[in-house]
């Protein structure tokens, strides 16, 4: 039997195979992320993997795939489901965007900390809103939605393999690779001619519209590895000639803890794809929709933590617009140094990151009475902290990552009224809940804190519970 987590974890290894031959700059990408994670390990030796083993890190990737409509979206958590994997967080990128992307966003990815620490593959997956007349007018609307009512994105073989994953949480062997065999190629790129007309419709809205609704089948749009330093990989990545985009997405390089998520990629390149023209005949032309990205992941922020880092890309944005000339990465660095803190102990102390607290095995003993809270007990030896690593994404960084890689800016009609559409409505359409990522966070910290007293006997006080 093949169990959940398994069938996960060969299901990462086989896309990232299928994707490397579809996109060889892939590998190049894949190929330096682990140079420069050995060299980091060989540098900082076991701080290295305080946020995750090497071999997690190694095999760690994210994917992205694009969807059209709420039946497609129920597929696809089906097929993801079978992986052990659920939606978490909602992510509106219509309006963290500048340029013209009409979709809304969950990742599907695993919850318990023991299933993360087995294989954290994780999808950003994202739903074309076709209903926001911002974008589409009645008609494009309802000749768009036509056309992605008729297609079928997974074939029922597949789902029904998958159904039975999920409800057994194992597969024979024999189905388990019939599964995954059908599952990666749900994800291939489309060998199938475009309709042109069509297509370039859709591209002068948006270029991720034309992405998602101007072809009959889905594709993996980027798969991103994750790497220790990714200053030294973008630093390596230029020095082989390949062309990064201008900037790494999120927090800053800076002396203090590793927090949250930064990114960058590669730009788009171009693809060969068999384009239909009016008169029925068929040519090859190009597209350029999918590249490389590559992450360093830090740890998890409480809901004060993230309205801190939210602040400061406010203020690293206004003080660049009022110094043009100013390096924005050397306004973030600053800006940071002064209003983070720059110590697991003391975002800790002020609630504005996750930990998990573990009886230390050297804890002071012979009588000595401990303190009650939860930060003197880890402050005075009693517990240790380990940081939570951050399991999910930044919509502004998102934002960033899809709009560096859209060849036209698209159009927007900004006198119409966007229509809504939010968490609750997203768990709706997909038939699921989507979960919020900070009671997932929460969960493992407190679950975490009632182990610990149960192994010092103590109740601890957890006064400090970054939610408060
Ligand atoms: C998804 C872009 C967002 C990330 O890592 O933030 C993303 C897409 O291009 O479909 O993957
Ligand atoms: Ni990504």
């Amino acid at each position: 039997m093949i169990s959940q987590w398994q069938l996960r974890a060969a299901f990462a290894a086989r896309l990232s195979e299928m994707y490397g031959r579809e996109v060889p700059a892939y590998n190049t990408l894949v190929d330096v992320s682990r140079e420069v994670n050995e060299d980091t390990l060989r540098a900082q030796g076991a701080d290295a993997e305080r946020l995750g083993s090497i071999g997690r890190v190694t095999a760690e990737r994210h994917g992205a795939i694009r969807v059209g409509t709420p039946a497609e979206l129920r597929d696809v958590a089906r097929v993801f489901g079978a992986l052990g994997m659920r939606p978490v967080g909602f992510y509106d990128l219509r309006e963290a965007a500048a340029s013209a992307v009409p979709v809304v966003s969950t990742a599907f990815r695993p919850v318990d900390a023991d299933e993360l620490a087995r294989n954290p593959f994780r999808v950003f997956t994202s739903l074309l809103t076709t209903a926001d007349p911002r974008f589409f007018d009645a008609g494009l609307r309802s000749r768009l939605e036509t056309f992605l009512a008729g297609r079928e994105l997974f074939p029922p073989e597949l789902l029904a393999l998958a159904d039975r994953a999920e409800a057994e949480r194992e597969l024979p062997e024999a189905d388990a690779g019939r599964f995954l065999h059908l599952a990666v190629r749900a994800f291939e790129l489309s060998a199938e001619p475009i309709d042109r007309a069509w297509y370039e419709e859709l591209e002068r809205v948006s270029a991720v519209a034309a992405d998602i609704g101007g072809v009959r089948s889905t594709h993996i749009n980027h798969l991103t590895p994750r790497v220790l330093d990714i200053d030294e990989l973008y630093r390596r990545m230029t020095g082989r000639g390949i062309e990064m985009i201008d900037a790494i997405q999120g927090p800053p390089g800076w002396k203090g803890p590793d927090l949250l998520l930064r990114q960058t990629s590669f730009r788009a390149l171009a693809e060969p794809r068999a384009l239909r023209l009016p008169d029925g005949s068929v040519i090859s032309g190009a597209l350029r929709v999918r590249f490389g990205e590559v992450e360093a992941r830090g740890i998890a922020l409480t809901p004060a933590g993230r309205a801190l880092y939210d602040r400061l890309l406010t203020l690293v944005d206004d003080e660049t617009a009022r110094h043009p000339a100013a390096d924005r990465t050397e306004v973030a660095r600053a800006l940071w140094t002064t209003h983070v803190p720059a110590t697991e102990r003391e975002l800790a102390a002020q609630g504005l990151a996750y930990f998990t607290y573990h009886a230390a095995p050297d804890r002071p003993r012979n009588g000595t009475q401990p303190p009650t809270s939860i930060v003197e007990l880890e402050r005075r030896g009693w517990v240790r902290a380990e940081p939570v690593v951050y399991e999910d994404f930044l919509p502004r960084s998102a934002a960033g990552i899809f709009q560096s890689n859209l060849s036209g800016e698209g159009s927007r009609n900004s006198g119409q009224q966007g229509a809504a559409y939010d968490s609750d409505w997203l768990s709706g359409a997909i038939g699921r809940e989507v979960l919020d990522p900070y009671a997932l966070y929460a969960r493992q910290r407190s679950l975490s804190i009632d182990r610990a007293g149960r192994e010092l006997g103590l109740d601890i006080e957890d006064i400090d519970d970054p939610r408060h």
